[in-house]
């Protein structure tokens, strides 16, 4: 069933050059990019997103993180996509990241709270729809 994702290019993505090879990823996998665009997002809008972490031990890391700087946000659409780029950016730690995934070639752990993992991706189709609108308003 065809349904669109919510991708973020995280800032520490941004930082090291790694947009272009995010998308050639996506693009590669046969999904498409309807929307894309540079954001600096505020406290405000990141508590929006991550509504489900901001009571965790982590968060005010997290928080710092994806304000360190600029991110793209991408409306990728396809079948199934939802799931599909969840496996193409491989599990949260870059360590574990199995190769070939976006995270496990290309995160690092720098040991720091917040995981720098390059990209983040809805967890569902429910989250897709609340993200997308959140950062597509
Ligand atoms: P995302 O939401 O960014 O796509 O990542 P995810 O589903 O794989 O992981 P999630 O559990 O939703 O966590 C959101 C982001 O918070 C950072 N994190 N740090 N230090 C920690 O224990 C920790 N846990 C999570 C990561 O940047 C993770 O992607
Ligand atoms: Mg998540």
């Amino acid at each position: 069933m065809t349904e669109q994702t919510l991708v973020l290019v995280k800032p520490d993505g941004v930082r090291r050059n790694l947009i272009g090879e995010v998308i050639a990823r996506i693009e590669r996998k046969g999904y498409s990019i309807v929307d894309l665009k540079f954001v600096q997002p505020n406290e405000s809008l990141l508590r929006e997103h991550y509504e489900e972490h901001v009571d965790k031990p982590f968060f005010p890391s997290l928080l710092e993180f994806m304000m360190s700087g600029p991110m793209v946000a991408i409306r990728v659409e396809g079948d199934r996509v939802v799931e599909g780029f969840r496996s193409l950016a491989g599990e949260t730690n870059p360590t574990t990241a199995a190769p070939g995934t976006i995270r496990g070639d290309l995160g690092r752990d720098w040991g720091t709270a917040a995981i720098e993992n390059v990209v983040h991706g809805s967890d569902s189709t429910l989250s897709a729809e609340r993200e997308l609108a959140i950062w597509f308003k």
